[in-house]
């Protein structure tokens, strides 16, 4: 049996292209906890995790290599290794690191069931790496500084743009999304995102200010636990909501889905459980006929979505690439395809020193 020899969690601080401003908070560098599982016979299986503050690398570190502790020496499956983390963690709870923590060691041992075959993991996982619709995700624009670069990714092909509102008066809000709009036109898809920064009537107020913009969709106009107030925004104001990057394992996504919480689904692979949690979660989606989008993840996002029933969006928001010695890049037609072999994750040794935090 293929066994977990050695587990290395690293991390790193990667300056971002764009750095994201977000309605709660601003990133201005992708702060990743790189993890490399060495099996028995030797093949290495890579993740990243991304810990959004620099101040929480060190204490994610720290509960990657705690959860690994408890595998080290088992078998390198990744369903038993699910099922094990999930009882030996049922006390304490799978939320928080602990949750990103075996998210992550999941992936890294799908990456290896998929090396050990030598195929790209969409191909394991009985699919095919496909073609996904990607958007290009911005953060709070800066209307004149960042047209250009607006313009460039519509140049660069892509059919779908989206940007984050919120932290300010609507009003800017209305400008923002009136300005991107011209810029891309109508036949490019446009999302908002306010990050949990609403209030329902806030968000139900604001809703009816940019609602003439024709979006795809409004994504998480309030905090991600309120399942009845996203309710209350799609059923008040008939935008179409989109969430689940907070979602934690797909009991969550259970239970947002029976909340009837938005229209759309968005699982982040770091919180859904990582591979084995996402594929439960592409089949609570088929069941309830959500299309899923994924939340950043691009590498790992653009397998799953291949082999997902209702594969809707892939989210474009780099932030692993510098490290990558063969980075993810996006088709002339706004599209990206999954590299393969396992994740598509080898990394560039040199990339990586050079950001480690
Ligand atoms: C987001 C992504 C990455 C960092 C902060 C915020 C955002 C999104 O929620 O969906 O792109
Ligand atoms: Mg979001």
């Amino acid at each position: 049996m293929r066994k977990i020899e050695t587990i290395s969690v690293r991390p790193v601080n990667v300056p971002l292209a764009r750095p994201i401003r977000t309605a709660v908070g601003h990133l201005p560098a992708a702060a990743l906890v790189l993890i490399d599982i060495r099996s028995s016979d030797g093949i290495l299986g890579s993740a990243y995790l991304f810990a959004y503050k620099a101040s929480m690398l060190k204490p994610l570190v720290a509960t990657v290599e705690a959860v690994a502790s408890e595998i080290i020496g088992h078998g390198a499956d990744p369903f038993p290794v699910s099922q094990r983390l999930e009882l030996s963690f049922r006390l304490l709870g799978r939320q928080g690191l602990v949750a990103l923590a075996m998210s992550g060691i999941d992936m890294a041992l799908w990456d290896i069931a998929a090396l050990a075959q030598e195929l790209p993991l969409a191909r394991l996982l009985g699919g095919v790496t496909l073609p996904i619709q990607a958007y290009d995700s911005f953060g709070i624009i800066d209307i004149e500084a960042d047209r250009a670069e607006i313009e460039r990714s519509i140049r660069r092909g892509f059919r779908g743009i989206k940007i984050k509102i919120g932290g300010g008066a609507v009003e800017d809000d209305v400008a923002r999304v009136r300005a991107v709009r011209e810029i891309i036109g109508s036949s490019v898809a446009l999302m908002v995102d306010y990050n949990q920064s609403l209030d329902p009537a806030e968000a139900c107020r604001r809703i009816e200010q940019i609602r003439a913009f024709d979006l795809t969709w409004v994504e998480e106009p309030v905090p991600a636990e309120d399942l009845v107030g996203h309710h209350h925004v799609r059923a008040t104001t008939g935008m179409r909501i989109q969430t689940g990057e907070n979602w934690t394992f797909p009991e969550q996504m259970e239970k947002a889905i029976r909340a009837g919480a938005s229209d759309y689904a968005m699982p982040d692979v770091q919180k859904i459980g990582g591979v084995t949690g996402w594929i439960k979660a592409a089949a609570l989606a088929e069941a309830a006929q959500l299309p899923v989008s994924s939340h950043v993840f691009a590498e790992a996002s653009a397998h799953l979505l291949a082999v997902t029933p209702t594969a809707h969006w892939l989210e474009w928001m780099d932030k692993a690439g510098p490290l990558l010695q063969e980075p993810l890049t996006v088709a002339q037609d706004g599209t990206v395809t999954a590299r393969g072999p396992g994740l598509g994750i080898a990394w560039d040794e040199k990339a990586v020193a050079r950001f480690a935090a």
